[in-house]
């Protein structure tokens, strides 16, 4: 099969982490180092949690060392046990935290256009054992929010979001993170805004506050006394100080990543068999966290796969997220919830997203190359 485009000189990813001005950050540590203080709530770490929540706009909030351990740490604060309902498309992460917690996952169909957890349909799967629901912004685009608090509320369900990709995004003004009872942020080096490893819980009830932080803190109370068995969770001061340099480029980067959504579109809207994700929802501010096609085989001509294999031959890494779907991994296909005829669009989708390279350091011509390689595939 021949090679008509030159593949690229060095490796396109799908994403590039977001690197602040070196000497910026050795300031910044000049900083942690004067303070000899370098994790358990320091003065960095209280300075980035006051300023992020003005930034997520969200009244309570408590950073941890990852998004996993928050996500754990969140089902323990609400107490949730038995069964909880959570979508079938998402990182490996999501369902685990429900194991880490003695918790069955439950799965529960996609929305086709969305690709969240559908709201309708979260109701046929409540048993007497469900305590909540895990959903997840996938790739930033809110849930039906309003329909999965009227199930929660009808059933005395707890709703926590997995809002990893969900950083910036906000409806009609309100920040993603004061939706349902706890939400997940993940500041992975992956992510438009990160602390290299990272995370943080947001919610709206103040008494959480106090639970939570004892939770990521071993449970200790104080020399004497330790409450709960907790577990360490604790940011650090570097991720803190990393994180509080970031904040001052995230709008930058968020307009370049506009830029380059705007050159996909303009190379790929016309082209059969491929679409986008809906970025432009009413009402909602978008993450510019991930740029995800989908790949009708019959309309294009070639199958997803075909099109991540090819890629590679021209030095371009996209990704299948979020493929295969946790239902199908080994430790949870048992689960009668995981067989296939109950997530016939999960099933199907799960074949045709491809995450596309997508980071402020790409420029036009290398968008409209991968786009012109991309249309290339039809014509082998
Ligand atoms: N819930 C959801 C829905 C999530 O998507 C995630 C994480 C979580 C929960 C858990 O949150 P955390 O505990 O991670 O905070 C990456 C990230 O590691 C993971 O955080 C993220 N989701 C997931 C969607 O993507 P991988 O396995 O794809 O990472 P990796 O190492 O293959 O990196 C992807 C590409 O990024 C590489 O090909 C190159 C580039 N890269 C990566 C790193 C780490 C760099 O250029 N530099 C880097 O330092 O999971």
């Amino acid at each position: 099969m021949a090679i008509r485009q030159k593949p690229f000189g060095q490796p396109i990813y799908v994403t590039r982490p977001l690197l602040p001005d070196l000497d910026q950050v050795k300031e910044k540590l000049k900083e942690v180092w004067d303070s000899q203080w370098l994790t358990n709530n320091g003065p960095q770490h209280q300075l980035f949690e006051k300023k992020l929540l003005g930034v997520l706009g969200v009244p309570h909030l408590s950073l941890f060392n990852n998004g996993t351990i928050a996500l754990i740490v969140a089902c323990q604060s609400l107490r949730l046990s038995g069964e909880v309902i959570t979508t079938p498309f998402t990182f490996p992460a999501t369902p685990h935290v429900l194991s880490w917690n003695n918790i069955r996952p439950v799965f529960c169909d996609i929305d086709p256009l969305t690709l969240n957890i559908d709201a309708d349909k979260i109701e046929t799967m409540i048993t007497p054992q469900t305590t909540g629901i895990l959903a997840v912004h996938v790739f930033g685009t809110p849930c039906d929010v309003s329909r999965i608090q009227e199930v929660a509320d009808r059933y005395g369900l707890r709703v926590v979001y997995d809002a990893a990709h969900a950083f910036g995004v906000d409806i009609e003004g309100e920040g993603i993170g004061t939706y349902g009872d706890i939400s997940m942020f993940s500041f992975h080096a992956t992510k438009l805004f990160h602390t290299t490893e990272g995370g943080a819980l947001t919610y709206n009830n103040e008494n959480l506050k106090q639970r939570i932080d004892l939770l990521k803190n071993f449970g200790i109370k104080n020399e004497e006394e330790v409450v709960m068995p907790g577990i360490n969770g604790k940011m650090t001061e570097i991720q803190a100080a990393i994180g509080m340099i970031l904040l001052d480029y995230i709008q930058e980067e968020r307009e370049k990543r506009e830029v380059i959504l705007k050159t996909y579109h303009e190379c790929l809207d016309d082209v059969e068999g491929i679409t986008f994700l809906p970025h432009d929802m009413d009402g909602v501010e978008k993450s510019f966290q991930y740029c995800v096609l989908r790949i009708d085989e019959h309309a294009f001509g070639r199958s997803r796969d075909f099109v991540y294999n090819e890629f590679k031959k021209y030095n371009v890494f996209t990704r299948k997220y979020f493929s295969p779907l946790c239902s199908s991994y080994t430790c949870y296909k048992h689960l009668p919830s995981s067989h296939p005829i109950n997530l016939p669009i999960a099933n199907r989708i799960v074949s045709e997203v491809l995450s596309m390279p997508f980071y402020g350091g790409l420029s036009t011509d290398d968008i409209t190359r991968i786009c012109d390689i991309l249309k290339s595939f039809r014509n082998q």
